[in-house]
């Protein structure tokens, strides 16, 4: 089984407030049928979650009771990001459905804690592909808070032991730089802890839930001796099938741990 992020640089325009890339992602939807593998897909927020979000700055949790509408409105866009996601995922004639995290998971202090992974290996088991996203869950000590798509893919290593994990991006994979403001900026083909601590964590997106730097220290978290985890750049057709195949493509592999 292998494990793929959607993540939010891609499926939205994270410039532009609720601006659903469908075009893109109905095209990595069929990607993923045609490369036969069977997976699991989380996706992240874009504009859709971190604007509101960090306009109330939901990720300290509650602070004033005037977040409570904005908890209320990144839930609800987060929802319809999700079922569009689902759509095309159905479209693609994959048996998709929406688990929102709160269904399933609480937070503590930021962490996200599992206590029973049964919702989830229910649908798996019937070979129905349960959808998760990043969004505003309940945490045991602060109110609420953020649950990135990255926490998700991480607690879902822990139930499922994907033998390969994919992060898709707007990016070829990790640069020493942010190549957004730096043309010259060299990609790294593999990520380890050593090189981490030489890169730059810039970003030019505002992100509630931490940016390039949070990325890659949940992807080398994930990694395993048996399990790599791959950013892979999903603005370019048929990148993700090949990946998803086996070839060699332009990406970041993360090695080793953290
Ligand atoms: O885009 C964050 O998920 P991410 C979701 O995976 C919200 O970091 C609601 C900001």
């Amino acid at each position: 089984m292998i494990l793929i992020k959607l993540g939010g640089s891609v499926i939205t325009d994270k410039t532009q407030y609720r601006t659903f890339n469908r075009d893109v992602v109905s095209r990595l939807c069929k990607e993923i049928r045609d490369s036969g593998a069977g997976a699991i897909i989380v996706h992240g927020g874009g504009s859709f979650g971190h604007v509101v979000s960090k306009e109330y700055s939901l990720q300290n949790g509650l602070i004033d009771f005037r977040q409570i509408p904005a908890v209320a409105r990144v839930q609800y866009d987060m929802r319809e990001l999700n079922l569009m996601v689902i759509n095309e995922l159905l479209n693609a004639g994959m048996p998709a459905i929406s688990v929102p995290p709160g269904s399933c998971f609480m937070m503590d202090d930021g962490k996200l804690i599992v206590d029973d992974p049964k919702v989830l290996l229910s649908a798996s088991h019937l070979g129905i592909m349960p959808v998760m996203f990043g969004d505003v869950v309940f945490d045991r000590s602060k109110g609420f808070g953020i649950c990135s798509g990255d926490q998700i893919m991480e607690v879902l290593c822990t139930i499922y032991n994907p033998k390969k994990v994919v992060f898709v991006s707007d990016v070829d994979g990790l640069y020493e730089k942010d190549p957004k403001t730096n043309p010259d900026a060299k990609l790294l083909t593999e990520l380890t802890s050593e090189l981490l601590s030489s890169v730059s964590g810039e970003s030019g997106i505002d992100d509630v839930t931490g940016g390039v730097r949070a990325k890659m220290e949940a992807m080398l978290r994930i990694t395993t001796p048996e399990r790599e985890c791959v950013l892979v750049n999903g603005s370019v057709p048929g990148r993700l099938y090949s990946l998803l195949k086996g070839d060699e493509v332009i990406s970041t592999t993360a090695k080793g741990g953290l």
